[in-house]
């Protein structure tokens, strides 16, 4: 096991982080910028670097600081958390030519989940369902119309250095293909600085289901469950749950083992997440993220797994805690991701906590690094803090989340907790009811 990790992150992360170095009897190192001085992970960590000045290019995205936090603290092994350098192959590489280790995947893995042209073809190899579509980029508008003829309109044009949501273009008929290829190529080339783009057949009305996986790099490889995280506003996650409320034991276990025998197969090392579309009862593989998710909580509260704990284990060459039988899905978890904003402009809103009281009891978990007093920078996403809830079932993890929604209080700055309480006593919510455009239409019809 490691002796010294680097956490290379902020926020509730960075702190969730340290709680599993911790747990473990490693010495952690916090970095940080000079906006973060005073953040609660920094002040628990047993050292901490300033590695620069607010902005991320210059402080939590740039490698040469980082390594020589590394160097002066004697480091080895740097967590990424999420965001930031997490799924960064050249992070990856230029750690193990120092001889630090990269706790997540290699780097080969991450490039090639990193390409959505390259990891849809390494999915269909490993016998993962994918969305029909063309077999690589398209590139002339000939090529364009003839797939689009196969699978049939609409289609959605998707750059193949894409993700989440970005450079992505629908196709509504034969006569929309031709500009939709050259926006989405030249929209990819600018934001990318790579024009490769591929042709998917468009799900209009699919829920958003992930796969949980854990490989130990020897080709051991396990799953563990689903989390439904169809409710998004602009491809940011606002609400995630586990299990899916559309998903029922026998589909649970059908996807889950195709997953893990992929990460087997791939000789996969570290935690990972397989994304799809869910439409009519089919799962459609559409990306694969190489990194620790913002909603594994709800994971780890159904199975009891602690994943960061995972991570360390199997970076360390030590491998995973526990076999695929070993794992059982209790009960039923729901996270809400609190944000920094107006809860019906969204607007962000820095500044000073001045009254802080999370929720508790049995079953409720706050993960936050955020205190009465602290003051909310303005240069970061704007998450402070993630209510999750468990419960023996959906209905009582409903109840549970209501309640410690009602008793959670941030004041000082405006949150979208408002927000949560709204969602969490509407009929569609209550019944699991909802897809991936419903958070939008609902807002749409709500202002
Ligand atoms: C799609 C799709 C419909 N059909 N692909 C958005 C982000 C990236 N993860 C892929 N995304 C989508 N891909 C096909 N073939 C709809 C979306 C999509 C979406 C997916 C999941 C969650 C929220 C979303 C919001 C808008 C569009």
């Amino acid at each position: 096991m490691f002796n010294k990790v680097l956490i290379a992150n902020r926020g509730e992360i960075a702190l969730r982080i340290l709680r599993a170095c911790k747990e473990l009897g490693i010495s952690t190192v916090a970095v940080h910028s000079t906006a973060d001085s005073e953040a609660m992970h920094v002040r628990l960590a047993d050292e901490s670097v300033c590695i620069g000045p607010p902005p991320s290019r210059d402080s939590y995205l740039n490698m040469h600081e980082l390594l020589a936090a590394c160097e002066i603290t004697g480091a080895d092994a740097i967590h990424p958390g999420y965001g930031f350098l997490s799924e960064n192959a050249k992070f990856a590489d230029v750690l193990d030519a120092h001889g630090i280790t990269f706790i997540g995947p290699s780097a080969e893995h991450i490039r090639i989940m990193g390409d959505k042209i390259e990891a849809k073809k390494t999915a269909k190899e490993l016998g993962i369902p994918v969305v029909p579509g063309s077999e690589g980029a398209v590139n002339t508008i000939a090529d364009a119309k003839k797939i689009a003829a196969d699978i049939g309109y609409p289609v959605l044009i998707k750059a193949a250095s894409g993700g989440g949501g970005r450079g992505m273009k629908v196709a509504q008929t034969e006569n929309d293909i031709g500009e939709a290829l050259q926006t989405a190529r030249s929209e990819a080339g600018a934001a990318f600085g790579d024009d490769a783009v591929y042709i998917e057949k468009y799900l209009a009305k699919p829920r958003h289901i992930e796969i949980q996986v854990l490989g130990d790099g020897k080709g051991g490889g396990i799953h563990l469950g689903e989390r439904d995280c169809s409710l998004q506003r602009r491809h940011q996650k606002v609400w995630e749950e586990a299990n899916s409320p559309a998903l029922n034991e026998e589909q649970r276990e059908k996807i889950g083992g195709i997953c893990a025998r992929a990460v087997q197969g791939l000789g996969y090392s570290g935690a990972g997440t397989v994304e799809f579309l869910y439409e009519n009862g089919e799962f459609y593989f559409i990306e694969m993220n190489t990194r620790l998710q913002v909603e594994h909580p709800v994971t780890e509260m159904i199975t009891r797994i602690d994943l960061v704990n995972e991570q360390l284990r199997i970076a360390s060459g030590s491998g995973m805690s526990v076999t695929q039988e070993e794992i059982a899905f209790t009960g039923h978890a729901i996270e809400c991701r609190i944000n920094a904003e107006h809860p019906v402009t969204f607007a962000p809103s820095p500044g000073k906590i001045a009254y802080y009281h999370p929720p508790g009891g049995l079953g409720v978990r706050v993960d936050s690094g955020v205190y009465q007093g602290y003051s909310i920078p303005p240069y970061y996403d704007s998450l402070i803090g993630k209510l999750i809830v468990h419960g023996r079932n959906r209905v009582e993890c409903l109840m549970r989340l209501r309640r410690a929604l009602d008793e959670f209080v941030v004041d000082g700055i405006n949150t979208t907790l408002p927000l949560f309480r709204e969602l969490v006593s509407n009929p569609d919510m209550l019944d699991g009811n909802y897809d991936i455009h419903w958070l939008e239409h609902y807002l749409a019809d709500r202002s």
